[in-house]
């Protein structure tokens, strides 16, 4: 039951993988945070997503299908793929049925379809866009979307906006983390973290050369999802000092993190925003990244990291050399101030009630 000011909100997941699964990378963390704060607030919240998602106590509705490529492997270029039975176009065919439960959906995939779709639905969609451009295909149809609903488009960053010719119409909403499971830790050992999508994109390979170079122990975690990629590393850094933890769950991965001395954010592609930073900084752990994208908005050089010139190795091993600059409760109290869920909340909030509002349709 919801009380007068409370919305009903169908969350639609990205469709590359099962949340949980660490596939939907980032973005999996930020629907988990939205729903939890926003049901603590009293709305209704019902997430749509590939069977097998598991989001602890927010209620899943489960869809078969076959996954979405990742639009990161695309060429800029390419037409849209759809799988013959894609749980994409099964999970908005759902929603259409079910949408005038609704006061708003929300689509966290980042694919053509949900955008192309939105005329065609009575309840307000709202879309939160997680990545940079990457397929003009995406641009296009987002770019429509922005001029037809204004309002309706939300992103992490301004830098991630600037990606697209429609970032004047993008609502930046940023990140946020529930602060309570991060733990500080004032005394690090002798060691750095490097967390992620074992990916291209995410540039693991420089972190390794540091790491090698500076003689520091590399603690890398995350989901596995490029496995040639990894090999190749490993055969190019045969002796680099570093260790795969694994996909581990956030309690786990904090326990790991708070014990370095840094994390190194080391992306190719202009980051959407970088959860991973502000998960470092909340256990007090600096964030030495390369300066553009998410990272570059967050991070406070020389006060709770450093931002290093893109690409550069050797930028990486010159800010670890100056990590006792860095006063460690400083990272902890920018978390605090900048990343709670309650303000994330607040965002997303604002966000949906302006678009619940402006519901004008036949
Ligand atoms: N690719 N096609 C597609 N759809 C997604 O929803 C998607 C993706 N690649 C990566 C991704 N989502 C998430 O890992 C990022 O948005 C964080």
């Amino acid at each position: 039951m919801t009380t007068n000011n409370s919305l009903k909100l169908l969350f639609l997941s990205t469709s590359v993988g099962q949340l949980g699964s660490g596939l939907g990378g980032g973005v999996e963390l930020t629907v988990l945070n939205i729903a939890k704060e926003l049901h603590r607030r009293g709305h209704k919240i019902t997430v749509v997503a590939p069977v097998g998602s598991v989001l602890e106590s927010i209620p899943v509705i489960e869809i078969a299908g076959d996954l979405q490529g990742t639009a990161q492997t695309q060429d800029y270029n390419d037409s849209i793929v759809m799988p013959a039975d894609a749980v994409l176009a099964n999970m908005w065919e759902y929603a259409r049925q079910v949408q005038d439960e609704w006061d708003v959906i929300v689509n966290f995939a980042y694919d053509w379809l949900p955008f192309y779709l939105t005329p065609f639905f009575r309840t307000p969609i709202a879309h939160f866009i997680s990545m940079g451009s990457l397929v003009r295909s995406l641009d296009r149809v987002a770019e429509q979307t922005a001029a037809q609903f204004p309002g309706t488009i939300g992103v992490y960053t301004a830098s991630q906006a600037e990606t697209f010719a429609f970032a004047a119409e993008c609502q930046l909403l940023g990140s946020g983390i529930d602060l309570s499971l991060y733990e500080f830790c004032s005394q690090p050992q002798s060691k750095l973290a490097w967390l992620g999508r074992i990916a291209p994109e995410k540039g693991l390979e420089d972190a390794v050369a540091a790491a090698k170079i500076t003689g520091l122990p590399l603690k890398i975690m995350g989901k596995m999802q490029d496995e040639d990629y990894w090999q190749k590393i490993c055969a190019d850094y045969p002796d680099a000092p570093v260790e795969y933890l694994g996909f581990l769950t956030t309690t786990q991965m904090q326990e790991q993190v708070r014990q370095c001395r840094a994390l190194l954010m080391t992306p190719r592609w202009v980051e959407a925003f970088g959860n991973v930073a502000i998960e470092a900084l909340a256990c007090g752990v600096p964030v030495i990244a390369y300066a553009r994208g998410g990272p570059a908005e967050i991070v406070r050089d020389g006060h709770t990291g450093f931002l290093v010139e893109p690409d550069s190795v050797n930028g990486l091993v010159g800010a670890i050399a100056r990590l006792d600059q860095i006063d460690r409760s400083a990272c902890r109290r920018q978390a605090e101030v900048e990343y709670s869920l309650e303000a994330l909340g607040d965002r997303f909030q604002h966000w949906f009630n302006s678009i619940a509002a402006s519901k004008v349709r036949q």
